[in-house]
């Protein structure tokens, strides 16, 4: 007489998938690469730096007879810092301000002639 014995399956639950996260929010920070100008020539470019909050700008040609300016903006659209670099060469301008954190940025980054923006590009968004 031939008998055969079920095998008993035995469910494994894993205790650890009852872990749950403790809910700690990950601070958001986020660097702004460099960002140029329109113009053919690239004549300026900015950054952002959300470590120390510095925002970049340099004006990469000279004799185009513009200077660059950039200006970092809360999504909402304010003013949250803005430098500018009239003297090509070589040599970058950054300022700092001390950001709230976590919030939303942009750069717009333009050749300045007289304070009047010329070939302004706009970055994709950072975090302060
Ligand atoms: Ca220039
Ligand atoms: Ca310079």
């Amino acid at each position: 007489m031939r008998r055969s014995v079920g095998a008993a399956v035995v469910a494994a639950f894993s205790v650890g998938g009852l872990l749950l996260g403790n809910g700690s929010a990950q601070a958001i920070s986020q660097d702004i690469g460099w960002t140029y100008t329109v113009d053919h020539n690239l004549g300026g470019r900015a950054e952002f730096v959300s470590t120390g909050d510095d925002l970049w700008v340099c004006d990469d040609v000279s004799g185009d007879s513009y200077g660059a300016g950039a200006i970092l903006y809360e999504a909402s659209g304010e003013v949250m810092e803005t430098v500018y670099d009239g003297v090509p060469d070589g040599d970058c301008v950054s300022t700092n301000q001390n950001l709230e954190e976590q919030h939303a940025v942009y750069i717009q980054v333009c050749l300045m002639r007289s304070g009047v923006k010329y070939e302004c590009a706009r970055s994709h968004n950072g975090y302060t």
